[in-house]
């Protein structure tokens, strides 16, 4: 049944591991996936046809479709999701651990005869620019025309993607199956030192574009560990000055915290002559340069963003990157065919159909009493980059673009300061373990609880986070032309729970700090003073009233308390360069 479809794939370590999951899954068809627009049109029809895809109006919104999950199935389950080494140790004490031939058992009894009645997608694609040396490839098997036509806008995929493989064997392999979309055999399992990803139960977004948080981040974290490069849940900005001079800025902020509005911000009129060019909302990937800086590519090809909160006011260039070409998941359908969430531009609809496709009025109230939200809280949009007003000209560079600041930032509605600056390297790798925020909707648990979120990196670090904290420290031996490392937060609140920082556009105002700071060799000048916890801006160098920068020293003493807890997990693996950063901090503290 398959060798005419087999006959298009050269490559002979590709061929055997399809027959291998064709044996194993009994697909009823097979597609190889070739990315062209005909094949775009047929998968659309075939899955409007089914519903598995909804028709936008098409004049208002061209090339735009409608996708519900299945209620059960809106975030990323960070309790299915494994790292599956063969010592329990390479996973660390912030992973969920199985052994690999457990997970596998697990995982391939499920996809026994689990396409018999499906068609298997095989999904060729590229990570990175196509020619760039530092992208990489995989092949995604999946049974969702959902999942296929989101990598479709996500990754370079298709015949460029095989061609680019040729013959060789280095491709992360990935199978995805939605099986009964039952929670109790979802698995989302990763194997770095076979690089194989292995998800099921699942079609949602960061747990079945294995593209994506798989790959480009734990897969990857881990290749980077072994390679000397880093994968950061990052992402990346150019600010184009008055002058015409850009800077490159890369910032790490957990799940739903601000990258995608950060990276598309618009200069508020504050700030004229300035420009933000968009390089990547969510992924980094750096490597030392031969000028012994720090370069980023974004691997990705589009943006898998939150829509709530998306409007003309908060991200002018985001609303505008979604008016064709996109894939809505879990949004509001208004009765024009056109769509909707909270904090959208227009005000609620009087009656339309909510994220789950009942009807839905903003008057709708929980039972709790409270009032029932249309589209889910996670609910989000998937854009081609290219749609982006200010993607940058030179965002596909083969070789990225130079890093001159890290910028690392949660989500508190205490303790920490709109904007401090590392004293060194292995101080701003201490600020990126320190790391914490309050738990958004995109994953599952107790939302607002304050966790500790390293790097960002937590859900997504695909081997021992102590090793991850030392491969940053070695890293910084090797970067001889550093960027500096600051912290931020857009979120601290005063004592009725109100925004402290306006946020957005005036984000600008710090960055453009940063970005001065990273121009000068001493941080002192007139534009910053020492603090215990690092350099600030000086008084009135940032227009921002004073409370956002206070620094509580009985709040931070207890903070490094609960630091400890957090440390004392990774046991003798944890760096003691991070301990004698802390220390230092301490000793300022009391001081
Ligand atoms: P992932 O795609 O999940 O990795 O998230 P992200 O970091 O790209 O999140 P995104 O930019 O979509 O942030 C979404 C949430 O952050 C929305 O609720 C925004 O309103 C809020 N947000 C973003 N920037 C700011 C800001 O400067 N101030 C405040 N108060 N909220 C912000
Ligand atoms: C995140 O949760 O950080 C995302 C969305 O970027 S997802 O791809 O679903 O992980
Ligand atoms: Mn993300």
């Amino acid at each position: 049944m398959t060798n005419s479809v087999f006959d298009s794939i050269q490559n002979p370590y590709l061929k055997s591991w399809l027959a291998e999951v064709v044996a194993l899954t009994t697909p009823s068809k097979i597609h190889i996936c070739d990315g062209s627009e005909e094949e775009k049109a047929e998968l659309t029809k075939e899955a409007l046809a089914t519903g598995e895809l909804l028709e936008l109006n098409q004049e208002k919104l061209p090339g735009c479709y409608l996708h519900r999950t299945n209620p059960n199935d809106v975030a990323r389950v960070e309790n299915l999701t494994f790292i599956c080494t063969e010592k329990q140790e390479n996973a660390g004490p912030t992973n969920n651990w199985m052994s690999p031939q457990e997970a596998k058992d697990k995982v391939n009894e499920i996809l026994k005869n689990v396409m018999t009645d499906r068609t298997m997608y095989v999904v060729p694609y590229i990570m990175g620019p196509a020619n760039s040396p530092y992208s990489l490839i995989g092949i995604e098997i999946t049974d969702s025309i959902y999942v296929v036509l989101n990598m479709r806008i996500m990754t370079r995929m298709g015949k460029v993607a095989l061609d680019r493989l040729g013959n060789s064997d280095n491709f992360s392999k990935g199978i995805h199956s939605k099986a009964d979309v039952n929670p109790d055999r979802r698995f989302i399992m990763h194997f770095p030192e076979e690089n194989l990803i292995l998800s099921v139960g699942s079609g949602y977004g960061g747990n079945v574009l294995l593209s994506k948080k798989c790959l480009a981040l734990r897969i990857a974290s881990y290749l980077g560990n072994k390679e000397g490069w880093l994968a950061e849940h990052m992402l990346i900005l150019g600010v184009e000055d008055p002058q015409g001079k850009i800077t490159y800025i890369a910032a790490a902020f957990p799940s739903a915290c601000g990258k995608t509005n950060l990276a598309m911000l618009v200069p508020p009129s504050s700030m004229p002559g300035y420009k933000v060019w968009t390089v990547g909302d969510d992924i980094a990937w750096m490597h030392i340069g031969e000028d012994g800086r720090l370069y980023a590519i974004n691997p990705e090809n589009g943006f898998f963003g939150v829509a709530p909160g998306t409007n003309s006011k908060t991200n002018p260039n985001a609303v505008k990157s979604i008016q064709k070409d996109t894939i809505y998941t879990n949004v509001v359908l208004r009765n024009d065919g056109t769509v909707w969430w909270e904090g959208h531009d227009d005000t609620a609809p009087e009656t339309a159909i909510d994220w789950t496709g009942a009807a839905w009025t903003p008057n709708d109230k929980d039972t709790d009493g409270k009032p029932k939200k249309g589209a889910q809280a996670n609910s989000r949009f998937t854009a081609p980059a290219k749609n982006c007003p200010c993607i940058a000209p030179n965002w596909e560079a083969n070789e990225g673009v130079p890093i001159s600041a890290i910028v690392f930032g949660g989500r508190r509605a205490n303790l920490s300061p709109l904007v401090y600056e590392a004293r060194n390297w292995n101080h701003g790798v201490y600020m990126g373990a320190t790391m914490a925020s309050e738990r958004t909707a995109a994953q599952y648990g107790l939302q607002g609880e304050v966790r500790r979120d390293p790097f960002a990196m937590l859900p997504f670090c695909g081997y021992n986070m102590a090793d991850y904290f030392k491969h940053w420290i070695e890293m910084g031996k090797r970067i001889t032309n550093p960027p500096k490392i600051f912290h931020v937060n857009w979120f601290r609140q005063d004592k009725d729970g109100k925004f402290l920082w306006p946020g957005f556009g005036e984000n600008l105002k710090v960055l453009k700090w940063a970005i001065e700071q990273s121009d000068k060799s001493n941080s002192t000048s007139e534009t910053a003073i020492e603090t215990p916890i690092g350099f600030m801006p000086s008084p009135g160098t940032i227009d921002a009233i004073p409370e956002l920068f206070e620094v509580n020293r009985e709040e931070w003493l207890k903070e490094i308390e609960s630091q400890n807890e957090f440390f004392d997990k990774f046991g003798d693996a944890f760096p003691q360069e991070l301990k004698q950063e802390q220390e230092a901090l301490k000793q300022k503290l009391t001081s």
